[in-house]
């Protein structure tokens, strides 16, 4: 787009009238907003021309970098075919098809049917309905409640909000909508206990789930939820004895499995789902995001076949769709990007490259006295700030730490996000290894000062 305003003016203009999300409206007006304007591969530009290394993906999203002109292609060449049409009232289109099959195929074996929308959030209100229409349709409509994880983001619809577990969203946002319950996340840094092993606290935080399925009644509970990694909650890497865990008790108590991949989901571990990392075994994985890599809106919800089943063998309608589900032009955008990973190897880089770049620099960065633990799998890495790293004592009013780090990062030129005082990244899958030393040197940097800011609190 031909830009019309100076940034001064974008800077006025978007205050008057532009309300942004998850955002602290009286600060951004006395602060002002950053305005982006470009992206080339790894890096974005403001409008002073200033170049910033994005470790964030855009938001977990810009899989493959910015500026591929094959994804402008994609879209132009189906926009100018078909721009739209709905999938309603019996009607299919041939990007929705082509897409719907690759993802069937890229899919742990079971799953092979896709409901699309536009986001997220969508997708996981979808699956919401999907469950407990499932269970409705088995003659059991009393197993509707969802468990899910504290510290859990599934996105900001209510349905999609309630079953996220982030108290201070359900505090002002609105009440937790019927049918959610929230266990402990497992958040092996800052919840085990004094000497308790990585394996023994993820089967502790495992068996959350079975204590809370019997708590409410088995014959209640229609499904666990969960992040494969939870992102927004702070890049929570579970110790490897959990996700097994998980699957015995679902397996046990004959629940359904929901993995939100919205983050996870197109290479992030190296695998098209970390649910094939991990070798769990969803009955429905929700994706978004990096589908696309952000170029273009669209999510969806892959079901496994056990559920076609049942919905197949009913001739009542499921209630349920969005205008937009399998836009065309979303879909033919997102079946360029699907092979450009696949051409560009993008899965097994991770794996064999961009996996191991972030842990070896990430670990660089233990000994600083303000990192207490510095963590990562796949392209998905986290450092956590702290008070006193021996003691694992975390700063007063938690987040304002993380909030001095982030603003020095963009200082810096280098974009991480901060969770309170965890500080998470998820880098582009094209990093080279130029920009691993980019980081580095930035996080450095960043981590000294941020110490200079706030030494007096550090315990020596
Ligand atoms: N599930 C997960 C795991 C997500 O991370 C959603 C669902 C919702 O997606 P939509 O497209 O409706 O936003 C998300 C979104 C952050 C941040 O600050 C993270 C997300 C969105 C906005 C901000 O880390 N994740």
């Amino acid at each position: 787009m031909t830009n019309q305003y100076h940034t001064t003016q974008l800077r006025e203009f978007d205050a008057l009238h532009h309300l942004h999300p998850f955002t602290d409206h009286k600060s951004l007006r006395a602060s002002g907003v950053r305005v982006i304007v470009g992206g080339e591969g790894p890096y974005v530009f403001d409008s002073e021309g200033t170049r910033i290394l994005d470790g964030m993906a855009g938001l977990w999203t810009c899989n493959i970098g910015y500026g591929r002109k094959e994804l402008a292609q994609a879209a132009y060449d189906q926009m100018v075919e078909l721009p739209f049409y709905n999938t309603f009232f019996k009607t299919t289109h041939p990007p929705v098809v082509a897409l719907a099959r690759k993802l069937a195929e890229i899919a742990p074996d079971n799953l092979n049917q896709v409901f699309f929308g536009s986001s997220g959030s969508e997708a996981n209100d979808t699956a919401i309905r999907l469950i407990r229409h499932y269970w409705a349709l088995k003659g059991e409509p009393k197993r509707r409640i969802i468990i899910s994880r504290k510290n859990a983001y599934h996105g900001s619809t209510i349905a999609a909000g309630s079953m996220g577990g982030m108290a201070h969203v359900h505090a002002h946002s609105y009440p937790v909508y019927e049918g959610f319950r929230h266990i402990m996340d497992p958040y092996w840094y800052g919840e085990a206990k004094d000497g308790e092993s990585p394996e023994a606290f993820g089967i502790r935080a495992a068996r959350a789930l079975e204590e809370e399925i019997l708590a409410v009644g088995p014959e209640n509970v229609a499904a666990f939820a969960g992040e494969p990694v939870q992102g927004a909650g702070g890049v929570k890497i579970a110790p490897a004895s959990y996700w097994p865990e998980v699957q015995r008790i679902v397996d046990k108590y004959g629940i359904l499995l929901l993995a939100d991949e919205v983050i996870t989901g197109f290479g992030r571990l190296g695998t098209w789902f970390a649910s094939q990392y991990y070798g769990i075994r969803p009955n429905l994985i929700t994706f978004a995001k990096a589908v696309t890599s952000g170029y273009i809106p669209l999510s969806g919800v892959i079901v496994d076949d056990e559920i076609v089943a049942a919905l197949t063998a009913h001739d009542d309608d499921f209630n349920h769709g969005y205008t937009f589900s399998g836009h065309p032009v979303a879909c033919a955008v997102a079946l360029k990007n699907l092979e450009i990973m696949e051409e560009e190897r993008l899965l097994p880089r991770v794996k064999e490259f961009g996996a191991p770049a972030l842990a070896k620099m990430l670990a660089k960065f233990a000994g600083h006295p303000l990192v207490g633990e510095a963590r990562s799998i796949g392209l998905l890495g986290a450092i956590e700030l702290v008070a006193d790293k021996r003691t694992r004592r975390r700063f007063a009013d938690p987040g304002r730490v993380g909030l001095i780090c982030r603003d020095h990062f963009f200082r810096e030129g280098f974009i991480m996000r901060a969770v309170f005082d965890t500080m998470v990244m998820a880098p582009p899958l094209i990093w080279t290894q130029k920009q691993f030393d980019e980081a580095e040197a930035v996080i450095g940097r960043v981590l000294d000062l941020t110490l200079g800011d706030v030494a007096g609190e550090v315990a020596a």
